[in-house]
């Protein structure tokens, strides 16, 4: 496809101070020229990331923002300042945010508007990367497509039309997340695949009645899909050749230069 693959590494609440600079030194030497990488380090780390990588075109990103603009919050990062600190890209809706800390749809959808600024003055957007999936008793149950196109249409309902540049969705089964247990590639494809061409999507970006699913919606076409959920390199090369697949959301194997730099090899 015509779309650039992307690789993220979401560091999930690990690493300290020392072992983020040997990270991002090692991550600055590693060709990243065919593909666009991002890094996620904890709220804490974002600043000392960004120095450290800002002359690699390796983007760094929040693993959460606010709903919020700022103001009275305690705890939480309103995405203006994320911006203000030149942080251009945030994650949304991670599993573990929506089953740990109790992020709802509707919580999404809020972020993804908040970050987006819906009708305001475009000098504070960012990118985001909004991430959906099942947990296995809904696979068992047969409600994959049930539930991540209502995870969806909640995301969606916060994207106006011109902001789909600013969105990449991530897949990530709940059940495939930092067990080992990865979805196996024809899987992975027939939900992102789904997700991709699914009426909703269609219907709600083009603000019509709903079509037969179509090929050749724009948005549909243009928006990186990534997958999560224990990619590893020598899982990554299958994965990535599904047509639907545009790169991933890496968890534990972005933590270690050699493992991250196996999987944005296989991409490139
Ligand atoms: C899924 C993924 C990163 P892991 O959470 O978002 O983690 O690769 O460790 O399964």
């Amino acid at each position: 496809s015509s779309r650039t693959y992307f690789i993220g590494g979401n560091w999930k609440c690990n690493l300290n101070r020392k072992e983020v600079i040997d990270l991002c030194k090692g991550l600055a030497s590693t060709d990243t020229s065919k593909v666009e990488v991002l890094v996620a380090p904890v709220a804490l780390h974002l600043a000392l990331a960004s120095e450290l990588l800002s002359k690699t075109k390796i983007h760094v990103s929040s693993q959460n923002v606010s709903a919020t603009q700022k103001g009275a919050y305690t705890g939480e990062i309103a995405p203006d300042q994320l911006v203000d600190y030149d942080i251009k890209w945030s994650i949304i809706g991670h599993s573990e945010r929506r089953s740990i800390y109790h992020e709802t749809d509707a919580v999404v959808q809020a972020k993804v508007k908040n970050a987006l600024k819906h009708g305001l003055s475009v000098k504070f957007f960012i990118f985001i990367i909004v991430c959906l999936g099942e947990t296995k008793a809904e696979r068992d149950a047969k409600k994959v497509q049930e539930v991540c196109l209502g995870q969806l249409k909640a995301i969606v309902g916060g994207i106006e039309k011109n902001q789909w540049d600013q969105v990449v969705i991530a897949y990530e089964p709940v059940w495939a997340i930092g067990t080992g247990d990865v979805c196996g590639a024809k899987e992975a494809q027939e939900v992102c695949q789904l997700l991709r061409f699914a009426k909703i999507l269609y219907y709600v970006c083009s603000n019509i009645n709903f079509l037969k699913d179509n090929v050749s919606g724009p948005v549909a076409n243009a928006t990186r899909i990534l997958y999560g959920g224990s990619v590893k390199a020598d899982n990554a090369l299958e994965l990535i050749q599904q047509p639907d697949i545009d790169g991933f959301l890496v968890g534990g194997a972005s933590l270690k230069v050699d493992s991250f730099g196996g999987i944005i090899k296989a991409c490139q």
